[in-house]
Parts: C-alpha cells; sequence; structure tokens
C-alpha cells in the first residue's frame, strides 16, 4: 500500500478530533503522579524557607509523588535548577537574589512560577530602643552620627553591621555613603537572632541584617534603616544618585517581589506538582507566623509545617485542582 492510500486507511479508523483528544487527555488528565521520578526541593537557610519547602513537599506526598530535599546555598542553587539537579525553589527574594535570579533566566532552563502575595524587604534593621541614643533614626545620615555607639571593642570607632550569610555588596554602601561601619557577617541566620536577643536583653545599640516577612516584626519592635530609595541605576551607574562617583548608594527594594522559581522540565514532567507550585501562595502573616512558630517557640522546622498543613486544609487542598483531578 502506498504511504497516501494508508493515510486513508488510517483516516477512517481515527478522525484527527479523536487523536488530538487522545493525546489531550494523555497530557492534560494524567492522574498524578505522573513520575515515580523524585521532586526534588532545595532548602535554603533560613526559617520560612525551609518550613514552606517542607509544606509543599507534604502537599505533594499526598498526591503520591516522591519528594527529596537538598540543602544548597542560595549563591550554589542557580546552576543547580538551570541543570535540572533540583527542580524547585519556594521563596527566591529579590533584595538578595534578583541579580542572579535574572542573569539564569536569560538561558532559559528555569522558569518564573509565578509571585507569592507578599511583599518583601531585606535591609538594616535596629530594636526600637536604639532610636533613644540615636535621634535621627530610621534616616540613613543618623547612623553617621552615630557609628561609634555601635562600636563593640575598643580598637575601633568603627560602627559594627551584622550582616547575614547572603552575598550583599554591604561593604560597598558602606563606603559610597560614608558611613563609618564595618560589616561582620554570621555564618548561620540564627546567629543574627543570638546576637538580638542578647543586644536587646541589656539595651546595647544594635543594627543587623532582617528582612520581611519574618520572625522578628511577630515578637520585637524595631525599624528597617530608610536609606535613599533603591533604583537599577544605583547598582550599575556610578553617577546615579548621593554619591556621584561610586555605585550601591541606594538601600535594597521596598516592596519586592518573592517567587517560586523552577527548573523547565517541571510543567512536563509532574504537570500537577508545577500546578500546585503555580497556586502556592503565601502573604507576609503567614510567613512570619511560620518563621515565629520556629525561631521564637522552638518547633522544628517539620512540625511547623505539619502543623500548618493541619490548620489549613481547605487553603491548600485547593492548589493545583484543575492540573490534579485525573
Ligand atoms: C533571603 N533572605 C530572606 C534571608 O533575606
Amino acid at each position: 500500500m502506498n504511504p497516501l492510500a494508508a493515510c486513508r486507511e488510517f483516516g477512517k479508523l481515527f478522525t484527527l478530533q479523536m487523536i488530538l483528544s487522545f493525546l489531550f487527555s494523555a497530557v492534560v488528565f494524567a492522574k498524578p503522579p505522573e513520575s515515580s521520578k523524585p521532586l526534588r526541593i532545595i532548602l535554603n537557610n533560613w526559617t520560612s524557607q525551609i518550613v514552606l519547602s517542607k509544606v509543599l513537599g507534604q502537599i505533594y506526598k499526598t498526591y503520591g509523588y516522591k519528594v527529596a530535599y537538598v540543602e544548597l546555598e542560595t549563591k550554589n542553587q542557580w546552576s543547580h535548577l538551570h541543570r535540572g539537579l533540583e527542580h524547585i525553589q519556594v521563596e527566591v527574594w529579590e533584595g538578595t537574589m534578583a541579580a542572579d535570579f535574572e542573569r539564569v533566566l536569560k538561558f532559559g532552563q528555569i522558569v518564573d512560577v509565578g509571585t507569592h502575595s507578599a511583599t518583601t524587604r531585606e535591609e538594616w534593621w535596629y530594636p526600637e530602643y536604639v532610636e533613644k541614643v540615636c535621634p535621627g533614626l530610621p534616616d540613613w545620615r543618623a547612623l553617621r552620627t552615630c557609628a561609634s555607639l555601635f562600636a563593640d571593642g575598643d580598637t575601633s570607632k568603627l560602627g559594627r553591621y551584622l550582616a547575614g550569610p547572603w552575598e550583599k555588596p554591604e561593604r560597598a554602601r558602606i563606603r559610597a555613603l560614608d558611613l563609618g561601619f564595618r560589616v561582620d557577617a554570621v555564618k548561620h541566620a540564627d546567629d543574627l537572632w543570638v546576637a538580638l536577643k542578647k543586644a536587646n536583653a541589656n539595651n546595647k545599640p544594635i543594627v543587623l541584617f532582617n528582612w520581611s516577612p519574618n520572625w522578628v516584626e511577630d515578637r520585637y519592635k524595631g525599624k528597617f534603616v530608610e536609606f535613599p530609595d533603591h533604583h537599577a541605576r544605583c547598582e550599575t551607574d556610578p553617577s546615579w544618585g548621593v554619591n556621584r562617583q561610586r555605585k550601591h548608594d541606594c538601600g535594597n527594594p521596598k516592596n519586592g517581589w518573592l517567587k517560586k522559581v523552577a527548573w523547565i522540565g517541571l510543567q512536563n514532567n509532574w504537570p500537577c506538582a508545577a500546578a500546585i507550585l503555580r497556586d502556592l501562595d503565601f502573604t507576609n502573616p503567614m510567613i512570619s507566623n511560620l518563621a515565629a512558630l520556629v525561631d521564637a517557640d522552638g518547633l522544628t522546622h517539620d512540625q511547623a509545617a505539619d502543623r500548618w498543613l493541619s490548620e489549613n486544609k481547605p487553603v491548600w487542598s485547593r492548589l493545583g485542582k484543575t492540573a490534579c483531578t485525573g
């Protein structure tokens, strides 16, 4: 039989519409788990990111997915997502990760899976009692005047800024704004809270890296330092801003985004899991409450995730609905 005739015969048996609808149902209505390969979720090194990852992983398990958690520092996660070694990061913050995210996105192997409702800020922060001894705060110029109040030794009058374990151009900003501070970076986020609790107990001036949403706003009074407003050119153009010779003479974004990011293969390999991730949406109070359960109340990450799941079943059982009902 010649090929044309074969086609005609085939056409009698299956209309194009039948073929399409079969393919459509196979792709769209495959019952989860669509694959027995584990979904690999990245754990970073701050509380809410870990708890949200565990929440998502538990939701996946209710659909029969296998889940693997992989600890990675933020700066190492991009090449893993790009290559599909890991598949999901549930909390990508604008203030610390926008530059890396946008750089890797251009290669087309990672995808933006949407933003949470929460808006974010990552910035220098102080407990409220510091305003009594350093009037003019939260304006950054006040820090210039009272830098020595934050000095912790007698060898130097430079103030001490306690930074987190994430790479940020803090020294460049101190130089550009002539702040009279030095940077002390902690190894683990928990060290920030140890220092905060200790300073607070002794009413000692302290300024440290903090972010919102976080547990701190749930339990402490305090404020972010108001640096000159963030602008993209601040990071690339020395002539922009209050210092005409230097970059980084501005603060971090005040209404930053919080994104979910995935390897490009997530959608095709696990469409239901991808839909759940797309629908996953946390607000500021949801995130700060979850973080406080661990950092203030002493629950483990898994306990905090389990508590949230047991109290919010109507919320999470709706996620991914159309893609997940086979
Ligand atoms: C990425 N972080 C929330 C620690 O600033």
